[in-house]
């Protein structure tokens, strides 16, 4: 196994036509959440993953983990139990307005305990990854993340942890903490530059990267949009620009492609600034097409988008 993560995947409603939901009569239904994502879109490009998660004993549940074995990520830790799958509805006003309507709370995957959580196979994997929903969700959430990252650190397993802030699921003040205790025990972290503001009230990225690497994190990434990603170790700091993207239909899961991009980079054993590249144009990808993992493409998929960008160049 490459990589294990967790977390909550709900069925995600769309207008089918765009539009306000307010007016929509007929919506597509996906399936979405950061985790399952980022394994999805390991999975695509080569890589073993599991995804551990709690759905509920309903259609939506049964559709879901169906879709993301289907995908060829491993969910035999995923458990049914007796809690509805969360919901969520996207709406989509432009590519830097999209609004998100949670129906999760108290939901199957907010059950998560330690116990989901087995030793024997978090130990397989080289990387866990992580994200700052998840303890959002619970307080059994919560225990279940900083547990799970106290087995990988015991075992030796690298922990990649993505903030993925969600204001709507907890207050600013709990977020803050609970996301700078999980940076402090990680490895490496993927925040956007807005999620490090919001973390140390600081918008300038050299500064935040230091801000990242003195709490803790070896390797800090920080995404900044279309304009590329900046990296930050012990002593080295680089950057690497975006791609160029005509039109950005759905925004919604370019930063969980980045993270795919970027660890299938890391298992590929390439170096940071051609891990980025690979990030950058997943993430790039994702926005081009409506879902949250509809875009994420495969190695194939990918091949071409770095061709054609070169040819673009020339
Ligand atoms: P999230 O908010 O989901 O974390 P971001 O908006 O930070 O996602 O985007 C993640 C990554 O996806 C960016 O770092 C970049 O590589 C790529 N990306 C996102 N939006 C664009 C865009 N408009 N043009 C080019 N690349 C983009
Ligand atoms: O990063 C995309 C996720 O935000 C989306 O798939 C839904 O997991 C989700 C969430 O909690 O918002």
């Amino acid at each position: 196994m490459d990589v294990i993560t967790f977390g909550e995947t709900m069925a995600l409603f769309a207008p089918e036509n765009g539009g306000l939901m307010k007016y929509a009569s007929s919506y597509n239904r996906k399936f979405g959440g950061a985790e399952s994502n980022v394994a999805i879109g390991l999975s695509r490009l080569g890589h073993n993953v599991g995804w551990i998660s709690k759905v509920g004993n309903d259609e939506l549940g049964k559709g879901m983990v169906a879709f993301i074995r289907g995908e060829g990520v491993d969910v035999s830790q995923v458990k049914v139990v007796e809690a509805p799958t969360g919901i969520y509805f996207k709406e989509i006003r432009n590519h830097s307005d999209v609004r998100v309507q949670y129906y999760r709370h108290g939901s199957a995957a907010s059950t998560l305990t330690k116990a989901d959580i087995l030793d024997e196979y978090v130990s397989q994997a080289k990387y866990l990854h992580i994200t700052g929903i998840t303890p959002a969700l619970s307080d059994s959430c919560y225990e279940t993340v900083l547990h799970a990252m106290k087995k990988a650190k015991e075992i030796g397993v690298t922990i990649i942890f993505d903030p993925n802030l969600r204001k709507k699921l907890w207050s600013e003040e709990k977020a803050r903490k609970v996301l700078l205790e999980i940076v402090s025990q990680s490895d490496i972290i993927l925040p956007g530059v807005a999620e490090g503001e919001f973390l140390f009230g600081e918008s300038d990225i050299s500064t935040l990267g230091d801000k990242f690497l003195s709490h803790g994190a070896k390797l800090v990434i920080i995404k900044d949009g279309a304009n590329g990603a900046h990296y930050f170790n012990e002593g080295e700091e680089g950057f690497v620009p975006a791609f160029k993207v005509e039109q950005v239909i759905d925004p919604v899961g370019a930063g969980d492609g980045f993270a795919a991009g970027f660890i299938s980079g890391l298992l590929d054993q390439l170096s940071i600034t051609d891990a980025l590249t690979r990030a950058n144009a997943v993430g790039a990808m994702v926005t081009q097409v409506s879902g949250d993992v509809e875009g994420l493409p495969d190695q194939n998929e990918l091949l071409d988008f770095l061709k054609q960008d070169n040819e673009d160049v020339k």
